[in-house]
């Protein structure tokens, strides 16, 4: 148990962040911990199993990717324990082979959208956009990036240091800079910690007023995210969580201000029109495709620990 929950401790301390870097960890805690249960029978590694995904799922509650992967994993039939821990190790195995793959392929069919000469504008620090911008920057274009700050946790400084690292030309702007900015970008990307089934986006705060801005200038804005970003649940019409974090994140000392609190949300959604594509392992696919995705590649709606 010490493993998955030095993971989730990590998860919910920010340690491991992003969407996707969620996903493959809690996947990996989740293998470590089956193959370690000493239970007897297959009902009680059945319980430990799934108590063990509740801790990971208690962790953050937007990203989606989270939920998926552990319901990727944990779905398994076997007649023994042995048969039940080899089927959560492959589980595992097979979902963070997967994540690593559909984000190359994103960056592959991504920067196809890339041009020599443009200038790309993303937020916050994802995976999945980043690799959008360093497959175009090794096909040999030439590209210029503006990186956001991206308040109040500052990501956008864990951006410009991996392009700086790539030898990308990209410029750190604050965040209210970005309509100032914008028309001179060519195409915005940014990735997603949930895509819902009408195609809105859910990722970092502030990501829907840089939708707005790019929509006003008509500049192209594109979501980079694996189909395991794409919630079943909100078939249903169920509302994504948006995650609060303490006022403790920003830097400012009202304790002397009685009449004063702070409202610190970390994420928010982008309504679909706001979106020119989501580009994902599977292909490019306006927003309005979203339920195909959910339908063909998740398929497993209702699904959810007992
Ligand atoms: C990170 C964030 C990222 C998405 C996608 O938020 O909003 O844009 O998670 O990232 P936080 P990726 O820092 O609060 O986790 O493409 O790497 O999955």
């Amino acid at each position: 148990m010490n493993g998955l929950l030095d993971t989730a401790q990590k998860i919910k301390t920010m340690e491991i962040r992003g969407a996707g870097r969620i996903a493959r960890a809690a996947a990996s805690a989740l293998k470590g911990f089956a193959l370690n249960i000493d239970s007897k029978t297959l009902e009680e590694f059945n319980v430990e199993v799934n108590k063990a995904a509740q801790i990971l799922l208690d962790t953050r509650p937007t990203a989606v990717s989270l939920y998926n992967a552990v319901m990727m994993v944990i779905r398994y039939k076997a007649g023994s324990v042995e048969e039940a821990r080899a089927a959560v190790a492959a589980n595992a195995n097979q979902f963070i082979d997967n994540s690593n793959k559909a984000v190359e392929k994103i960056g592959e069919i991504g920067s196809r959208r890339i041009r020599s000469g443009d200038t790309i504008l993303t937020h916050c620090n994802s995976m999945a956009a980043i690799t959008v911008i360093s497959s175009s920057h090794k096909a040999g274009k030439d590209i210029r990036v503006i990186a956001t700050e991206s308040r109040p946790r500052c990501q956008g400084l864990l951006t410009i240091a991996m392009l700086n690292e790539l030898g990308i030309d990209t410029t750190l702007i604050v965040d209210s800079a970005v309509r100032s900015v914008m028309n001179t970008v060519d195409l915005v990307v940014v990735g997603a910690d949930v895509v819902t089934a009408n195609g809105s986006l859910v990722n970092k705060i502030g990501t829907s007023q840089v939708a707005l801005c790019a929509y006003e200038a008509r500049t192209p804005f594109m979501a980079a995210a694996e189909t395991y970003k794409f919630s079943p649940k909100t078939l249903m019409g169920e509302m994504v969580p948006i995650e609060e974090r303490s006022p403790d994140e920003i830097a400012t000392d009202i304790s002397n201000l009685k009449h004063i609190k702070i409202f610190n949300p970390g994420f928010d959604v982008t309504p679909h029109r706001y979106i020119d594509m989501i580009c994902t392992e599977v292909g490019a696919i306006p927003p309005e495709m979203s339920y195909m995705i959910i339908k063909e590649k998740l398929g497993w709606e209702m699904d959810s620990i007992s």
